[in-house]
């Protein structure tokens, strides 16, 4: 059968090394599955075996070395076309190193084929030895042999849950089991188990992989050849976007400002500094600014500070990030320790802080308030926003009763005492 899928020539390995072998009986088997060359996708990994992207005409991707599975089975799950065939191409080294992908990606019967090709050794750094590396067999770093057997990667795939799992000897035809493992429904994995004449043969004269299998309870059969349910991508159309309160805030007010204002707002967890940026942040856009809006607290949300960036802008907004913010609102000890390197820092903003804390030098302008003696700590954040806009002026203060309003917020505030900075 002349060849199809692989490039005339040829092909790069070493002579006698069974990876050839592999990549023609790849080519059979697909032949015999009568795929097209552009419905096949192999991932290969990194080793000896995976400088054979160029000799395929099928789309290649060179993986990391050991994740090869875990990229195939992302592609495959990402893509809706049944008619795709996406294959592994591994060594027992790439095995060795992502072993755990093999396995869930058997456990979730990913719609893969992967194919180990297992000399035993890793064949591309020099012949040193993997976790399939039999009992006895040499290699580089053990000259006296292995002193324990490998794992047996085709009863933990069919364990885990794979549709077709086989191991067969790499010095024969075996492109009828390759071709029921492109066949099979969800993940199916073939392990073909070659010497490799570089270093496995140099290393061990005279032995036979017969014997080597024998020896070491490798069994060469069909494991698993099962119908079962593959996995397949759960697209959800019916959700509801998570920006849609967002997108319609209607253009209701103006604005006062010609350039960006940077604010930076810094207090405590549970003092509402999240949801009050978010309703400052609505508020702008009513008023028909641009608006970004970062959180920063610690993982654990439930203490210590809480703070927000905020850029309002008239332009667009290219970038979120500011070590400098114009206006700087403190209103707690904790939110005073976060931005205490800011403040200090500050040379041209306004820093808006509450009576309780003490400001370190600096070259901003300060303003005093008693936000914390005002309202109840949880309404702080929300207040010191209200007071810097009705100072500012930035937008009007309606702009943010009107948003209040229709916050779910709203019936737990006594709107009068927040907008009261007499
Ligand atoms: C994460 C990582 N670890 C180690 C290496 C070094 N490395 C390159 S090839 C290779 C061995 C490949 O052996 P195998 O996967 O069995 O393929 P073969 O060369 O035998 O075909 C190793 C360990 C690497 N590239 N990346
Ligand atoms: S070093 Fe071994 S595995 Fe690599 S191409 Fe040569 S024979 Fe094949």
């Amino acid at each position: 059968m002349s060849r199809k899928f692989l490039e005339d020539g040829e092909l790069p390995y070493c002579k006698g090394c069974g990876h050839s072998l592999v990549a023609n009986n790849i080519d059979i088997a697909l032949q015999k599955n009568n795929y097209s060359i552009l419905d096949i996708i192999i991932v290969t990994d990194i080793g000896c075996h995976g400088i054979i992207d160029k000799s395929f005409k099928t789309h290649t991707i060179h993986g990391l070395h050991g994740r090869s599975v875990a990229l195939a089975s992302g592609i495959s799950a990402g893509t809706s076309n049944p008619k795709k065939k996406v294959i592994v191409l591994v060594g027992d080294g790439g095995a060795t190193i992502g072993m755990q992908h093999i396995i869930d990606a058997a456990h979730n019967n990913f719609n893969i084929t992967v194919i180990v090709h297992n000399n035993m050794l890793y064949g591309m750094t020099g012949g040193q030895p993997s976790e399939f590396t039999p009992y006895g067999f040499k290699t580089t770093t053990t000259p006296e042999g292995t002193n324990r057997n490998g794992y047996d990667l085709c009863k933990l795939a069919a364990i885990a849950g794979a549709s077709f799992v086989s191991r067969v000897i790499g010095n024969v035809d075996f492109s009828d089991v390759l071709s029921k493992a492109f066949a099979a429904k969800g993940f199916s994995l073939v392990e073909v188990m070659e010497i490799c004449p570089s270093y496995g043969v140099k290393a061990n004269p005279g032995m036979k992989l017969k014997n080597i299998l024998d020896a070491a309870g490798l069994e060469v059969k069909t494991f698993v050849n099962k119908e079962t349910r593959s996995f397949e991508t759960n697209i959800r159309t019916n959700v509801k976007r998570l920006l849609n309160d967002n997108e319609n805030i209607p253009v209701k007010y103006k604005s006062n400002i010609d350039k960006p204002v940077n604010i930076l707002i810094s207090g405590s967890a549970g003092e509402g500094v999240q949801s009050a940026a978010e309703i400052f942040a609505k508020a702008a856009v009513s008023s028909g600014l641009n608006v970004s809006k970062k959180g920063n607290y610690p993982v654990t949300v439930g203490v210590g500070f809480s703070s927000s960036d905020i850029i309002i802008s008239p332009e667009e907004i290219l970038f979120t990030g500011t070590k400098d913010p114009d206006i700087i609102i403190i209103t707690s000890k904790e939110g005073l320790d976060y931005s205490s390197a800011i403040i200090k820092n500050s040379d041209k903003g306004i820093i808006f802080y509450d009576s309780s804390v003490s400001m370190p030098e600096t070259k901003a302008t300060l303003i005093k308030y008693d936000f914390r003696k005002r309202v109840p700590a949880k309404n702080v954040s929300l207040y010191a926003l209200l007071y810097y806009v009705d100072y500012s002026k930035v937008f009007p203060l309606d702009a943010v009763i009107e948003t209040l309003k229709n916050d779910k917020l709203s019936s737990k505030l006594e709107l009068n005492k927040l907008l009261d900075f007499s």
